[in-house]
């Protein structure tokens, strides 16, 4: 269902195929070839590097830094380079299928696995808040800025865990190890992975010594909280380029 609001905004819905959308419900997960062109992705790369080097030992405060990955936090206010990817139409009608209810955005933040690091539990981010299914809370995707291979630290997932309805931490005794189910969301740079915030999922070691670059945009019913406030992080220059729809999407 797409919320009548945003078709108010002038959102224009996309369709998804009979493909993409048995793979959100059954699998949780898919993978969309080409949504980032290589300038756009370029400027997205330099962008991301220079608030790297910017914010220094503070990048990736406002929502949590983590051993051994270099992160970025609240990206809404730190460049107009970002603005398309949380108002993507595709990303949008992906995100409207799956949680069947009025959405906004849950934060738009940075990752990048250092190489001999990164390794994460298995976890989901969707299923911690009480009252709507688990399954229909979260939706989160990774807009990757360079390849993902089997050995870069791809982000893992186990398809159809979105549909277990118990917590991975009773499930899975070592949730560090490798799960027998697991698969890797390995694609070009200039993918855009999406899945339902419920299933297992995680980041894997960079066994490499590339960068692997990807841009997390996570969505999240409309009544439930925003990891990243908007309202109270907007800054002025933000506010004054953003559309109706943005600001809809922002919830601010
Ligand atoms: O970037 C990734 O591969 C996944 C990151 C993740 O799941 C997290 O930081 O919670």
């Amino acid at each position: 269902m797409i919320d009548p609001k945003l078709l108010k905004l002038n959102f224009t819905p996309q369709n998804l195929t009979t493909e993409q959308k048995f793979k959100l419900d059954n699998l949780g997960f898919i993978i969309l070839p080409n949504i980032i062109n290589s300038a756009w992705r370029q400027e997205l790369r330099q962008a991301f590097e220079n608030i790297m080097s910017s914010e220094g030992e503070h990048a990736g405060q406002e929502t949590g830094q983590m051993a051994g990955v270099r992160r970025l936090s609240d990206l809404v206010n730190k460049g107009a380079v970002f603005d398309p990817i949380y108002i993507h139409p595709l990303l949008l009608a992906c995100v409207a299928h799956v949680l069947k209810q009025p959405f906004k955005l849950y934060s738009l933040n940075g990752h990048d696995p250092l190489p001999s690091q990164g390794q994460q539990i298995l976890h989901s981010d969707g299923g911690k808040f009480v009252g709507p299914p688990m399954q229909h809370q979260m939706v989160n995707s990774m807009w990757m800025l360079d390849d993902f291979t089997p050995n870069n630290g791809a982000t893992r997932v186990v398809p159809g865990s979105h549909l277990e309805f118990r917590d991975v931490r009773e499930q899975v005794e070592d949730p560090l190890a490798s799960h027998p189910e697991q698969v890797l969301l390995c694609a070009p740079a200039g993918s855009v992975g999406i899945f339902n915030g419920s299933v297992w999922h995680s980041c894997t070691q960079n066994n490499s010594s590339k960068k692997r670059r990807a841009l997390h945009c996570a969505f999240v019913l409309r009544q439930l909280e925003q990891q990243t406030d908007q309202s109270t992080h907007l800054k002025p220059e933000t506010e004054k380029r953003l559309s109706p729809l943005s600001r809809y999407i922002l919830d601010v």
